[in-house]
């Protein structure tokens, strides 16, 4: 009737007319999960219970909630410069926080280009690969390789190079002239690693074969997360992203890591770039930039990438791309002081230094009923569980839904658990964490 709708409306907390972002709408709505506050390493639920945030939020929350320093930058910043136009004009702060990320990265990756969630800045990323080479007069490099679960994403350019199979498949041709490489993983060889496994190097020289395929001449730009997040935490092999950035210069090709995940701390260093020591020719990065307080995303270039459009008519505008919101006020005071906090208490070096012993907290799950993986990196981690014959996803839902009854956040993709908790969590938390995991897998067997 419309009447209900009506009143509906006129209620709050009406759970009917929000229609949730990957959620499985009817379950949460049936059986709701709200959060109504966060401060350092917990949520509280809307039932007043504290619960230990395992995940970051959504691999984001770096420095801990509810951060001071960043909420008074945020709320200084909109009394005293709400808003400036995006476009022909600009104000001081969103020109501190580029060259305040760019000294994150090594010399030589000095511009940024500022978006406002990680889709865009992946779809912003393409877009300058194949304008880059179209002004140097290659403009016939216009495929764009990606690989098999990897997550770029949602816009049609990261769903396109994309690899997760049930985020494409309702969305049609998706962009033409797009390949992938075959993803990293597989258990028999790699199961149980710690860090990097030893096993796959050689999965890059597909690289190789999609060249031989196409033609280098046809290439603009392969995509790739440095470390597989959403995907259920895929850990590069070793010397694997190196034999990526070799095959990609042998047939100038441009290599663009998507840090969304892996960046700012999360795997001990302040990108993968430093923790790999490779450098790629762009980088995408979101989430902790500003510790998830106000959405922000940039592209980080090379300046060879950069120069090649600082030509032409100086009135021309040298790339037509860009967001009524890139480089916010109140988005470039969140990351100024996002960025402060983590080099005031060296939460990269910290996050390094808790390693290991996440590691050992991690592992000790192993033989926990229907565990058949653990891998972990820097602070990130997955438990991949046996899938109940016929009901995939099943189990790993039902240990998050018991997690959250018991006081804990984690993510689960499929069969997968994910863990990336804060940087300032503490060892004691550390244990509590993988206490509660244990005894939620050893209680559902
Ligand atoms: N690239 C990567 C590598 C990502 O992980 C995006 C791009 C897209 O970012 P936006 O801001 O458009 O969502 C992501 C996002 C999860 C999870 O639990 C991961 C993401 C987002 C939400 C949940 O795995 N990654």
């Amino acid at each position: 009737m419309a009447d209900d709708g009506a009143q509906r409306r006129g209620q709050p907390n009406d759970l009917e007319t929000y229609w949730m972002p990957f959620t499985a709408n009817r379950q949460f709505k049936a059986h709701p999960r709200l959060v109504v506050a966060a401060e350092g390493m917990h949520y509280t639920s809307a039932d007043g219970r504290r619960v230990l945030d395992g995940t970051a939020g959504l691999w984001c929350v770096n420095a801990g909630h509810a951060r001071r320093e960043i909420a008074e930058a945020v709320h200084r910043q909109a009394l005293s410069l709400d808003y400036a136009p995006a476009f022909q004009m600009g104000h001081p702060a969103v020109f501190e926080a580029a060259s305040r990320l760019a000294s994150l990265l090594p010399k030589g990756m000095d511009h940024v280009f500022f978006a406002n969630s990680g889709s865009e800045a992946v779809d912003t990323a393409l877009k300058i690969a194949l304008a880059y080479h179209r002004l140097r007069g290659e403009g016939q490099r216009t495929r764009l390789i990606g690989r098999e679960r990897g997550y770029h994403g949602v816009g049609f350019g990261g769903l396109s190079v994309g690899g997760i199979s049930v985020n494409r498949r309702y969305f049609g041709s998706l962009l033409p002239g797009v390949d992938h490489l075959p993803h990293t993983y597989d258990r028999a060889r790699q199961g149980f690693s710690r860090g990097q496994p030893e096993w796959g190097a050689h999965l890059a020289d597909e690289l190789e074969r999609i060249v031989q395929l196409h033609d280098a001449s046809t290439i603009a730009a392969v995509i790739v997360e440095p470390l597989a997040g959403s995907t259920g935490v895929l850990v590069p092999p070793k010397g694997y992203l190196e034999r990526l950035r070799a095959i990609c210069d042998r047939h100038g090709i441009l290599l663009i890591f998507d840090e969304v995940i892996t960046g700012f701390g999360r795997l001990g260093a302040s990108f993968a770039v430093e923790r790999f020591g490779i450098v790629p020719d762009m980088l995408t990065c979101a989430k902790g930039l500003t510790n998830g307080t106000v959405p922000m995303a940039g592209v980080v270039v090379r300046d060879f990438i950069h120069a090649a459009f600082m030509t032409g008519p100086e009135i021309a505008v040298e790339l037509p791309h860009g967001y009524t919101y890139s480089g916010h006020p109140l988005a470039a005071a969140a990351a100024l002081a996002t960025l402060d906090i983590y080099r005031r208490e060296d939460l990269f070096a910290r996050a390094k230094s808790l390693e290991a012993y996440w590691e050992d907290g991690l592992h000790s799950l192993k033989g926990l009923p229907h565990v058949v993986d653990l891998r972990n990196l820097g602070l990130v981690a997955a438990i991949e569980l046996d899938p109940i014959a016929g009901k995939p996803a099943e189990r790993a839902f039902g240990a998050f839904l018991a997690c959250w009854e018991r006081g804990l956040l984690v993510r689960t993709t499929g069969d997968i658990i994910a863990l990336s908790p804060p940087l300032v969590i503490e060892r004691k938390e550390i244990d509590e964490l993988f206490g509660i995991l244990g005894g939620v897998l050893k209680d559902a067997a």
